[in-house]
């Protein structure tokens, strides 16, 4: 089996009782909770198979004239300004935490993997929507190549800038990590990503709502809890407390 489809089995049916199943099964007077647990199953492989599920991907008609810009929209460190006026030429992307061969990429490197592009739409929390194209590698051909542990629980996003004097961040679960329409985007309907929405790097995870894209990638974590993260819950608005961690559309 491809890696990437084992994982993502794995990460999904991690509470499956598979093999509680068979021993019931042997034991023989338990046949309504041999029914049960292949109903859970079956309950659990639908749930599943639902969080696998492409999101829609529309035409380049469909792209909205303009995507703005929300949150931050630019970093005003020096290490930054000085990059955006080159192009990015020393710009790294870090994969660490549990991975057997951590990764530090330039934004060649990043496109030179296989690219996807795919046009799809933005939901923000805050009531607005907009569709674009977006291209770059998958996240789980970055995972693979840095050899992710068994015991990874989720993949932290972290980011070049402060909103409200606090350091951005993200997270997500191994099923968004290798779902195949997460991507770490380099170019917006066909060009470099403008500083607004993210330059140079920015997620794409289309599953989940706006603010789990984080832009202004710096660093993927591989990690199996959230403890000793800035707040401990994985994430910038869930930290504040005013967004839910999963924001699955
Ligand atoms: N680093 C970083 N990423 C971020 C944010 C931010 O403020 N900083 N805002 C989030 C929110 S709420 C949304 S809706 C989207 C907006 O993406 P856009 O600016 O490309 O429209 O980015 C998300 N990612
Ligand atoms: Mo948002």
């Amino acid at each position: 089996m491809a890696e990437t489809t084992r994982r993502t089995l794995l990460a999904g049916m991690a509470a499956l009782p598979m093999a509680a199943c068979s021993e019931i099964a042997d034991t023989g007077p338990a046949g309504d909770l041999f029914d049960a647990a292949e109903g859970l199953h079956r309950t659990m492989h639908r749930a599943l198979a639902q969080r696998q599920a492409l999101a829609r991907e529309y035409s380049p008609e469909d792209r909205s004239p303009d995507i703005r810009g929300n949150g931050s929209i630019s970093v005003d460190t020096p290490a930054y300004r000085e990059q955006l006026s080159k192009g990015f030429p020393d710009w790294r992307l870090t994969v660490s935490g549990l991975v057997d061969n951590p990764l530090s990429l330039s934004l060649d490197d990043l496109r030179a993997l296989p690219q996807r592009t795919q046009i799809t739409r933005h939901d923000c929390v805050e009531g607005w929507s907009a569709i674009a194209e977006w291209t770059g590698p998958q996240l789980s051909a970055l995972l693979d190549k840095a050899g992710l542990r068994e015991e990874a629980k989720f993949i932290v996003f972290r980011c070049a800038d402060t909103l409200y004097g606090r350091a951005y961040y993200e997270s997500v679960d191994m099923v968004d990590a290798y779902h195949p329409q997460t991507i770490i985007a380099h170019q917006l309907n066909g060009k470099p990503l403008p500083e607004k929405n993210g330059a140079p790097l920015r997620m794409r995870i289309e599953r989940q709502l706006g603010y789990k894209h984080a832009k202004y990638l710096t660093a993927i974590e591989a990690v199996t809890s959230f403890d000793d993260i800035y707040g401990g819950k994985g994430g910038f608005w869930e930290d504040v407390g005013d967004y839910q961690w999963y924001a699955g559309i």
